[in-house]
């Protein structure tokens, strides 16, 4: 490790859906935090570790998103959210490509006003616009607050993240290795199972559902001397007719869940899955603390 070896945590924050999970997966060069297309996609704080043996380490949190909580598992994130901002090294602020900065965007700042840790604006997906459209938004957001850096990145398309990581290690103090070289996460393998199965199941159903969706892994265990493993998971879900859904006609929808995620499970285990899955009604479990921390979401 050399002298000036840097080390420090960074948050991922911004509204629903600006790419910060697609932002940590491609910095880090692996697929840990689940994403979609929509909001509350992550609900727990996630850890992954980003490692350049030249330059120093960096521990990321993916945070859920901050906005106003509707139930429980609403409060329970927007504080995970807020809370971690005035405990780590950097912020970086996701935005979408815009010159609009409407209310959630000044609660942010808000938020942002009462901490003193430097704050990198990402404005994100810039794949998605002209490039002379950038200067106008970078102007625009220069004018609301002080940020250490503003950098426009594509995260999906791998664009100008060596910037993005760049000005992480400017502002990161010198400091130990956390973690050693082959860390990439702090998630337990049965957590990322159990939240590849959401993810799948939040990419076939409709809107309504997976808000109330949670996933629990009854079973994970490796047949011994073959290349295998059995993993029996349960969605839980709000409501019968619900479960109607989730199943699907002849359990179609549930097979096509199954199927895309166990695909991807194997190719992250590196072995044969033999995936079950069952679908569970649990009503109103998003406003019960006790089934919240049942399933993981723990104060
Ligand atoms: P999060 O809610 O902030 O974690 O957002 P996600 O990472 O789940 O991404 C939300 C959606 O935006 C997904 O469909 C991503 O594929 C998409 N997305 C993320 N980054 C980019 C980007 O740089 N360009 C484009 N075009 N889409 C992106
Ligand atoms: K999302
Ligand atoms: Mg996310």
């Amino acid at each position: 490790m050399k002298d000036n070896f840097k080390s420090g945590f960074v948050t991922i924050i911004g509204r629903p859906n600006v790419g910060k999970s697609t932002l940590m997966n491609h910095l880090i060069g692996q697929k840990i935090a689940i994403t979609s297309n929509k909001p509350q996609t992550t609900r727990n704080r996630i850890q992954t570790v980003y490692t350049d043996m030249e330059r120093g380490q960096i521990v990321f949190l993916d945070t859920p998103g901050i906005h106003q909580a509707k139930n429980k598992l609403g409060e329970y994130m927007v504080n995970v959210a807020e809370h971690t901002l005035s405990e780590v090294d950097v912020i970086l602020w996701l935005v979408e490509p815009s010159t609009f900065i409407g209310a959630g965007e000044q609660h942010i700042i808000k938020q942002l006003k009462k901490t003193k840790t430097p704050v990198i604006l990402i404005i994100n997906k810039v794949d998605t616009v002209e490039r002379e459209k950038i200067l106008e938004y970078i102007d625009a957001y220069r004018k609301v607050f002080d940020f250490a850096e503003i950098v426009p990145a594509s995260a999906l398309r791998e664009q100008n993240l060596d910037t993005v990581v760049d000005v992480i290690f400017k502002y990161l103090p010198y400091g130990p290795m956390f973690y050693d070289e082959e860390t990439v996460t702090d998630q337990p393998e049965r957590a990322i199972v159990a939240e590849i199965i959401r993810e799948k199941a939040l990419h076939a159903l409709d809107d309504e559902i997976p808000h109330g969706i949670a996933v629990y892994i009854d079973r994970m265990k490796e047949r011994r001397g073959q290349n295998i493993i059995d993993i029996d998971a349960t969605i839980v879900c709000e409501r019968d007719s619900h479960k109607g859904i989730i199943i699907g006609k002849g359990g179609s929808m549930l097979k096509k869940i199954g199927s895309n995620a166990r695909y991807e499970m194997e190719r992250l285990l590196d072995t044969q899955v033999n995936l079950k899955l069952w679908v569970k009604v649990r009503k109103d479990w998003r406003d019960s603390e006790l089934m919240m921390k049942n399933f993981g979401y723990n104060k």
